[in-house]
């Protein structure tokens, strides 16, 4: 049958193309004859069609040789056998006067300015014709003052041209609303916030509206810089799970801007202040430039050589003495999969031990556990793309603003369009002003509160007895688990109103479809995994799996601790997640690695110490972990790594851990080398190096096969592509991936023959066969039974959006001047009540240490509850946490500390911590 053409086609210059369902007239024209194609202005791939400088007009007929009108090409829509005229006469006279008068009202030196080719108003110009403006300029904000307040950006507003894009960048994009347009007509220009500096004012540094702006009226310090680029190289950021793709432009060994490519799947032209501008640690003074080697207690700069021989006697020395089983490995979440592949093999190859672990110990180890018990898998059963579907958004202790910001501003650009949001977290976190409930319970109360929110649902009917019955098990007993419940008991342990629990639970269970989000909220206690079973219980009896717009998603932490425990650097589980206690699989594993194989299951990070304090554990090799910082009970892993006979730490930094250690070597950061990392979504992408590796460093894959050849275990160099294809070999869900087609947005596992990836897990069946629901009731956390009458507040800890944990990186950077410490949020009852002000030093103190910092006064915590965040080993919070852990997994309870406080005397405060107050 022949089509009717014109169904399917529209014209562009009398040329037949085909169209997309919703295309307006520019989207179509971009697309076959390239941006740029039309001349625009207030237009921009990541915004809103707006319509104000109809530079890119065109002029628009329903028959070739039929009427014409002339419209704005970005928001006039496109329909069937539209003739479209893009280079009338007409057109370019029309065009050529706007552009003429915008020009009249800017610098006059503009056509000739230097920031040339980042300037796009220049670039219209050249194309629409115009080498010089004839009318005089009538402009009176030529003298605007500029604003050098920040770090990182700043405005220049006599180059605006009133096109809105940074206001809409600020809404659309961040949803920040920090900029908008004030006064009229020649009177018109951008403020921010109250007429305010980009410090002052709420701005959260995204950076958005500097990408946005077409002329650097409000740039980045760093853009201006890139057209002396001459390399743009395309990798992946290295902090949060989100994965945000960036386009970073070099001049030789230079990095000199980082932008967001709009293409990107995953951001969308968007980073945070971390992903843009946080990335002037890597050549900073402080890097680890040489090995070394602690000789009677001083380190002394070593050759690779004669570190890799330090290493390999002192191990090959303790493996003889005490057996393989006397080494351990802790792996690292900010390396490429590659290279946690080979950490692991190493440590089991190398030492017939299963001693192997990482930060997902300390982060979302209960949500791998958990979710693998519930469902099969744990990992994330949608992708973040699903904001666009759902109907409903549940956030249990998580605070994606902050820690997944890119994510954190889809959720509220979706919540503004009216998708409802409830939040559990006991903190009103900067989400909860557009969240419909708040349910603000008790740190450590999780399971208490969402068992009685479970409850709610069934007793309102909401369940989804189809999904249950077909695809479900163990269900009479959760649901017998229920119908006992004592609310009164429930209410009184987690402190939220019944009623608000129970709306909150029917507007997620009637919702079409509902996402369930959850961080470090749920997993970082006690009841961590059990917290992770109930939230995936609630899915299950709503029939919230398998399709889009729903499903349970844990927001994983690090950019790459997702894979990290994908390649098996887990003490239970090897690469690809077989339990290597199992005969079946220590075969496979054996047969693979022509080795022998320890199948027994190794120790996790806290056994590690554990058995360095007994003696047992004799040499330790920690990649890219600052566990003295981050760990619980900094006295404890102190006195842990002290126990050791032999430390090697592999970092960018001289870290308070690797002061412990007996050699140090200089890895190679993210921009430095190449490889995959797997976001939260189990998204697989690949990072390219974008410069070589700072002289004296190496990848840390390279160091890792550097030492297994020096220790005689078969390895060859580090290649990303050829340590990939051995993981696909034995990680089932790796099996269809190579370099080559993970493509620039890389691709969601489980990958099939091909390079075909998945958006959506468990749809017909769960990985497991069936779900499975569990059952469990509240227990009080031991750290508060043992020490609440002693120490009668909770301290919870948590992250701020400008630091990255342990702080190597971001304090080696200009947040550094955004955010200078970590403070301490207290309640103003209870400020009062301990005649704290804020800005006062206090002092916190547990039944394991003590820390002082500055308090601020803050209802963002009830009274009784105290938060704080850990970046700055100045103040090392960890001093205070204790080693109370999940039941399951052993992840730390960082989210409950019984502690005091106090006002600290200023004469009692350390030198240092006065000098600042002075200061
Ligand atoms: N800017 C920035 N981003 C980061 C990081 C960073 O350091 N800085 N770190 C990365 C890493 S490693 C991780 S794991 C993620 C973590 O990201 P998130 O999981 O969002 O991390 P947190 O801020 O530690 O904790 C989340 C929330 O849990 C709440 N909470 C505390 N106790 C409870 C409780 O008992 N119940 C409930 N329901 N909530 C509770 C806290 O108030 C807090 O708002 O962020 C990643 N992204
Ligand atoms: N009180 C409290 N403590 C916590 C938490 C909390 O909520 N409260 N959260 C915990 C959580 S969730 C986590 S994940 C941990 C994180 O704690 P860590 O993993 O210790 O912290 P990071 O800052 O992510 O990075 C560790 C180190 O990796 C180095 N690094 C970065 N890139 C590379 C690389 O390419 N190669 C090498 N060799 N090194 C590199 C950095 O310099 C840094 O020193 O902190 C935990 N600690
Ligand atoms: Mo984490």
């Amino acid at each position: 049958m022949v089509q009717d053409l014109s169904t399917l086609t529209a014209f562009i210059d009398g040329e037949p193309m085909r169209f997309n369902d919703g295309d307006t007239v520019l989207k179509f024209i971009d697309r076959h004859r390239g941006r740029g194609h039309v001349p625009t202005l207030c237009d921009a791939p990541q915004l809103e069609p707006y319509g104000a400088c109809r530079v890119c007009s065109v002029e628009v007929a329903m028959q070739e040789d039929g009427p014409r009108r002339v419209v704005a090409s970005c928001h006039t829509p496109l329909t069937a056998g539209m003739h479209v005229f893009t280079e009338s006469p007409k057109i370019r006279k029309l065009r050529r006067n706007i552009v003429e008068l915008v020009l009249t009202d800017h610098p006059l030196d503009c056509l000739t300015c230097e920031v040339s080719g980042n300037c796009e108003l220049q670039t219209v110009a050249a194309k629409v014709g115009i080498r010089q403006v004839r009318y005089p300029s009538g402009a009176n904000h030529l003298n605007r003052s500029k604003d050098r307040s920040h770090p990182y950006m700043t405005s220049e507003l006599s180059k605006c041209i009133n096109c809105s894009r940074c206001v809409r960048a600020c809404d659309e994009v961040q949803g920040q609303h920090v900029l908008s347009m004030h006064g009229r007509g020649f009177n018109a220009r951008i403020i921010k916030g109250l007429d305010q500096s980009f410090m002052d004012s709420t701005c959260v540094s995204c950076g958005a509206c500097s990408q946005a702006c077409p002329t650097s009226a409000i740039s980045d310090v760093f853009f201006s810089k890139s057209i002396e680029a001459t390399r743009k190289t395309r990798t992946v950021c290295t902090y949060c799970g989100v994965g945000c793709n960036l386009n970073v432009a070099t001049k030789g060994s230079e990095v000199l801007s980082i932008q967001a490519p709009t293409d990107s799947e995953v951001n969308h032209s968007h980073t945070c202040l971390k992903g843009r501008y946080a990335f002037k640690f890597v050549k900073h003074p402080d890097r680890l430039r040489k090995p070394l080697i602690r000789y009677n207690g001083h380190f002394t700069e070593a050759t690779w050589e004669e570190a890799y021989d330090y290493i390999a006697k002192n191990l090959q020395r303790i493996k003889e003495e005490h057996g393989g089983n006397a080494v351990g490995g802790i792996s690292s979440a900010r390396c490429t999969n590659e290279e946690n592949y080979l950490m692991q093999k190493f440590i089991r190859v190398g030492f017939g031990t299963n001693n192997i672990d990482a930060c997902a110990r300390v982060c979302h180890s209960p949500t791998a556990w958990g979710m693998q018990k519930a469902f099969g898998t744990g990992a994330a059963t949608n992708s973040i793309e699903d904001l666009e579907y759902t109907n409903c958004i549940l956030i249990t202790g998580a605070n994606p603003t902050e820690g997944h910001p890119v994510t954190g501003s889809k959720i509220k650009q979706r919540v503004m369009k009216g998708v409802p949001l409830i939040v559990i977290d006991p903190r009103e976190i900067e989400l909860v002003p557009y969240a419909k409930h708040h349910l603000q319970l008790r740190p450590g109360t999780n399971v208490a509160l969402l068992d009685m929110f479970a409850y709610y649902i069934l007793e309102a009917g909401l369940i989804d007895q189809d999904f249950i019955k077909k695809r479900c098990e163990n269900w009479e007993e959760f649901e017998q688990g229920l119908r006992n419940l004592n609310l009164d008991e429930s209410e009184r342990t987690h402190g939220v109103p019944r009623e608000k629990v129970r709306a909150a639970a029917i507007e997620y269970a009637s919702a079409k479809g509902a996402m369930a989000f959850h961080g470090l909220g749920v997993t970082e206690h006690s009841h961590g995994s059990k917290t992770v079973m109930t939230i995936a219980d609630i899915a299950m009896m709503t029939g919230n799996i398998g399709r889009p717009g729903v499903g349970v998603l844990p927001l994983r932490g690090q950019n790459n601790v997702q894979g990290a425990a994908d390649m098996g650097c887990q003490p239970h589980q090897g690469a690809g997640y077989l339990q290597v206690n199992d005969e079946a699989n220590h075969k496979l594993y054996e047969e693979f690695y022509g080795a022998h194989m320890s199948n027994e299951i190794g120790w996790k990070i806290p056994q590690m110490y554990d058995a360095a304090l007994a003696g047992k554990l004799k040499a330790l090799w920690i990649m890219g972990e600052d566990v003295v910082q981050t760990d619980p009970n900094t006295e404890h892993v102190k006195s842990a790594l002290n126990a050791l006979e032999f430390l090697v730490v592999q970092e960018l930094f001289m870290t308070p851990t690797a002061e412990f250690a007996d050699v140090v070597l200089p890895a190679a950061s993210f921009l430095e080398k190449s490889g995959t990392f797997t976001n939260g979504e189990r998204r697989v992408q690949r990072v390219n190096a974008v410069i070589p590796p700072i002289p004296g460093t190496k990848s840390d894959g390279q160091i890792v096969c550097d030492i297994m050849q020096r220790m005689g275990i078969p390895q060859a160099d580090y290649t990303p592509d050829g340590v990939l294809a051995e993981i696909a070999r034995i990680v089932p869900f790796f099996k269809g991936a190579t370099w080559e087609n993970l493509t620039d947005q890389g691709t969601q596992w489980p990958i099939k023959e091909g390079g075909i990836g998945t958006e959506i897990l468990h749809v017909d069946s769960f990985k497991r066969g069936l779900g499975k629901f569990h059952f469990f009731r509240f227990q009080e956390s031991k750290e508060i039974e043992k020490h609440h009458d002693e120490f009668p507040f909770i301290l919870t800890t948590g992250r701020i959006l400008e630091h990255y944990n342990c702080g190597t990186m971001t304090r080696r950077t200009g947040n550094a001047q955004i955010v200078t410490e970590d403070l301490l949020a207290i309640h103003p009852d209870d400020a009062a009540k301990k005649g704290i002000e804020s800005g006062d030093m206090v002092r916190i103190f547990s039944n394991r240490g003590e820390v002082n910092m500055k308090a601020k006064i803050s209802t963002e915590v009830k009274p009784g509850i105290l938060y704080t965040t850990f970046h700055f080993p100045e103040n090392l919070v960890n001093m205070v946490t204790s080693s109370e852990c999940d039941e399951d997994t052993m992840c730390p309870e960082y989210k409950v500390v019984a502690v005091d406080v106090e006002k600290v005397p200023a004469s009692s405060m350390p030198k240092k911590q006065r000098m600042m107050e002075i200061a």
